[in-house]
C-alpha cells in the first residue's frame, strides 16, 4: 500500500495512544495538519501556539497520555518555547512536531528558516528545552522517530520530545507492507529499587520515632496516590506535600499536614523541622519546598535521616546527603515499603502534630475577608471550596502571589487535583494549562486560578476557550499589578517599579476590565468587589453551561500568611549551603 509521510506520522501517533493534536499550521507543515482528522486524531485549534504546550503539559500530568503539539518552523516553534521549557522543568511530557524548511532550500535563509549558524536549525533551538529531539529525513524515519519519541517522553522521568520534519518529507510516498504498530516499542515504567535497598529503608523507618513522608510531583506523575495513602496508614506516618505534589494525599485525611516550604502550613513546616526521618517520594527537595535549602527553616536534615525515592537518580542527593536512595517508580516503591513496614504508635508526636494542625486550621478560618475595606484572597479560596464540594475539582494554578493561597489553604479531597508549576514557573501555565485539564478530566469542575497579569499576558486563551466551549471557570485575582513582584519590591527596596499597571504613574487609575475582555470573547463574566458577592458568583459559575469568568478585585497589598517557611524576599539574607553544616557523621549514617 502507498502512503505519504504525513499519513505515516499521524498513524504512528494514533498507534502510540495520542488522541489530540494541537497547533497552528504554516507552509512547512500543511500536509500533516490536513491529514490529522482523517487519521482518527482530534484537531484542537488554538489562537496562539503558546497555548498548546501548556495544555499538553497539564493534559499529560492529569491523564498520563501524550498530546501532539505542532508548529510551523521558526515563528510557530519559538512562539511555544516558554510552555515547552515549563514542561521540561516540571517533568511533563508531550510530542512536538515542527515543520522545517524543505531540503532543497536549506541554508539559503529561506523564508522562515533559521540558518545563520546551521542550516534549518529549529531543532538546535528546541534541543535545550526537550529531553530529546530528532531531525527526520525520510518517511520511514517518521515512524521510527515517533515510536522512539513516545517511549523517551514517558519512560523514566517524563519530558517533552520534538520531531523536526523537512517540508518535502510530508508528501513523499512510500510503499509499506502494513500500518505502524507500537506494540513492543512503547515500554512502561516498572523500575523498582532492589530488595536490599528496600530492606535498609524499612529498617530506618521501623526505628524512627518521628517519621515524615514528603510527597512531590513524582507521586502525581507516577499516579501513586493510592499507594501513598496505603503506606501512610500502614506506618501511621504524617504526610506533607510539596506544591506540585499537592493532591498526592487527601488533605482532609487525619495524617495530612498540608504543603511544606515557602507557602507551607505551620503544621507541615514544624513536622519537617522536627522529624527524625524524612521519606521523600518523587520530591526534589527543591528551593520552594525546603525554604531555599536553609537548614532550620523548613527542614533540619543535618539531624534527620533521609530516604529519597525518585525515578531519576539524578534528582537524589542533589543537595542533601541521603541515608538510603530508592531508585524506581513511585507506586512500586511505596508498595514495596508497605509490605516491609508495620504501624507504630507515636502518641507524643501525634498529639503535638494534631494540636499544631488544629491551631493552623483555626488561624486560616479566622483570616479576615477584608482589610481597610479591601478584599483579601482567603475568602475567595473558601468560596471556591464551598462551591465545589461533592464534585471532583481540578485547579490549574498560574504563577504569582495569587496561586499561593490555594496552594496553602485549599483543602484538597480524594478525587481532586491541583496542578501547579514550580520548576520554570511560567505565567500562562494556569490560564492555558486549564485547556488541557478539561480534555483530561472532563468529569471534574475545572478552575483556572490566575492573576490579572497572567490573564492579560495570555488573553488569547479566552477566544480559544469560548470557541471550544470548554467548561473552565476562570478565577482572576485582580490586584491591578504584577502583585508578587510589587510585594517583593516593596519589602526589599521600599518602592515598586515595572509592576503596577498604572502606566508607571502616567495613567493613574488605569484598570483593565477583564470582565469586558472575557465577554467580548464570548465568555460570561462577573466582577466581584465585595466578599458578600463571592458565593453568588461561584454558584452562578457552577451552573454555567460552558466557560465563565469571575474577576475578583482584591487588595494589591494582600499577603499569604506565613506558615513558617522563608519567603522569596528573604532568601538573599541567608547562606544556602546546607552541606557546609555539621550533621550526622558518615559513621552515624551507615
Ligand atoms: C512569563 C513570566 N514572566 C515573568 C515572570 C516573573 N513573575 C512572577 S510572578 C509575576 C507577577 C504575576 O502577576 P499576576 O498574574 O497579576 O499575579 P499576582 O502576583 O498579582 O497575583 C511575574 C511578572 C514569570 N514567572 N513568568
Ligand atoms: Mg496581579
Amino acid at each position: 500500500m502507498k502512503v505519504t509521510g504525513a499519513q505515516l506520522l499521524a498513524r504512528t501517533l494514533a498507534a502510540c495512544g495520542v488522541e489530540y493534536v494541537s497547533g497552528i499550521p504554516g507552509h512547512t507543515i500543511f500536509p500533516f495538519a490536513n491529514i490529522v482528522r482523517q487519521e482518527g486524531l482530534t484537531p484542537f485549534l488554538v489562537r496562539s501556539e503558546a497555548i498548546s504546550p501548556f495544555a499538553a503539559d497539564v493534559y499529560y500530568r492529569l491523564s498520563g497520555k501524550l498530546m501532539a503539539v505542532f508548529a510551523h518552523s521558526v515563528p510557530g516553534t519559538t512562539n511555544l518555547a516558554a510552555g515547552l521549557a515549563n514542561a521540561y522543568a516540571d517533568s511533563s511530557a508531550m510530542i512536538l512536531i515542527s515543520g522545517e524548511t524543505a531540503r532543497d532550500s536549506l541554508g539559503r535563509g529561506a523564508y522562515q528558516e533559521l540558518s545563520r549558524q546551521f542550516d534549518g536549525d529549529v531543532a538546535g533551538f528546541t534541543r535545550h528545552l526537550t529531553k530529546r529531539s530528532w531531525l527526520t529525513h525520510t518517511p520511514w524515519q517518521l515512524v521510527e522517530h515517533t515510536l522512539r519519541a513516545a517511549k523517551v517522553a514517558t519512560v523514566g522521568r517524563p519530558g517533552p520530545v520534538s520531531l523536526h520534519v523537512y517540508q518535502d518529507v510530508w508528501d513523499q510516498e512510500i510503499e509499506v507492507p502494513d500500518w505502524p504498530d507500537s506494540t513492543g516499542y512503547v515500554i512502561t515504567n516498572d523500575f523498582r529499587p532492589s530488595d536490599d535497598a528496600i530492606e535498609r529503608a524499612a529498617r530506618l523507618i521501623r526505628s524512627a520515632e518521628r517519621p515524615l513522608i514528603v510527597a512531590g510531583n513524582g507521586v502525581n506523575l507516577g499516579r501513586a496516590q493510592a499507594s501513598l495513602v496505603e503506606l501512610a496508614e500502614r506506618l501511621n506516618a504524617y504526610v506533607v506535600t510539596t506544591v506540585t505534589g499537592k493532591g498526592a494525599f487527601p488533605e482532609n485525611h487525619p495524617l495530612s499536614l498540608g504543603v511544606v516550604g515557602w507557602v507551607g502550613t505551620q503544621a507541615a513546616n514544624s513536622a519537617a523541622l522536627n522529624a527524625d526521618l524524612v521519606l521523600a517520594v518523587g520530591a526534589r527537595l527543591s528551593e520552594t519546598a525546603t525554604s531555599s535549602w536553609q537548614e532550620g527553616a523548613s527542614f533540619r536534615l543535618s539531624e534527620a535521616r533521609l530516604i529519597q525515592c525518585d525515578v531519576d537518580p539524578a534528582e537524589i542527593a542533589t543537595v542533601f546527603p541521603v541515608d538510603v536512595a530508592l531508585v524506581g517508580d513511585a507506586g512500586l516503591t511505596l508498595g514495596a515499603l508497605s509490605e516491609s513496614c508495620a504501624s507504630v504508635e507515636r502518641r507524643a508526636w501525634q498529639d503535638t502534630m494534631d494540636r499544631l494542625k488544629a491551631d493552623w486550621r483555626a488561624r486560616i478560618a479566622g483570616l479576615p475577608d477584608s482589610r481597610d475595606g479591601l478584599m483579601q484572597v482567603a475568602p475567595v479560596v473558601r468560596a471556591l471550596r464551598a462551591s465545589t464540594l461533592g464534585r471532583p475539582v481540578t485547579i490549574v494554578g498560574d504563577i504569582g502571589k495569587n496561586h499561593k493561597w490555594p496552594a496553602q489553604q485549599f483543602e484538597v479531597h480524594t478525587g481532586d487535583a491541583v496542578v501547579s508549576s514550580m520548576g520554570a514557573g511560567t505565567m500562562g501555565f494556569g490560564t492555558c494549562g486549564a485547556v488541557g485539564a478539561t480534555l483530561a478530566r472532563p468529569e471534574s469542575r475545572v478552575i483556572s486560578w490566575c492573576g490579572d497579569g497572567g490573564l492579560s499576558m495570555t488573553s488569547y486563551v479566552l477566544p480559544t476557550v469560548a470557541e471550544h466551549r470548554l467548561p473552565i471557570t476562570f478565577v482572576v485575582i485582580d490586584d491591578g499589578a504584577f502583585g508578587e513582584v510589587a510585594n517583593i519590591q516593596e519589602e526589599r527596596y521600599g518602592r515598586t517599579i515595572f509592576s503596577e499597571f498604572n502606566g508607571s504613574g502616567e495613567n493613574c487609575g488605569y484598570h483593565l476590565r477583564i470582565d469586558a475582555l472575557a465577554e467580548a470573547s464570548g465568555i460570561p463574566a462577573r466582577r466581584v468587589e465585595s466578599p458578600a458577592d463571592l458565593k453568588g458568583a461561584f454558584d452562578w459559575a457552577a451552573k454555567a453551561d460552558g466557560p465563565a469568568l469571575i474577576d475578583v478585585i482584591v487588595d494589591r497589598r494582600s499577603r499569604v500568611p506565613s506558615g513558617g517557611g522563608s519567603k522569596l524576599s528573604e532568601i538573599w539574607k541567608h547562606p544556602i549551603h546546607p552541606w557546609s553544616r555539621p550533621g550526622l557523621s558518615h559513621a552515624d549514617r551507615t
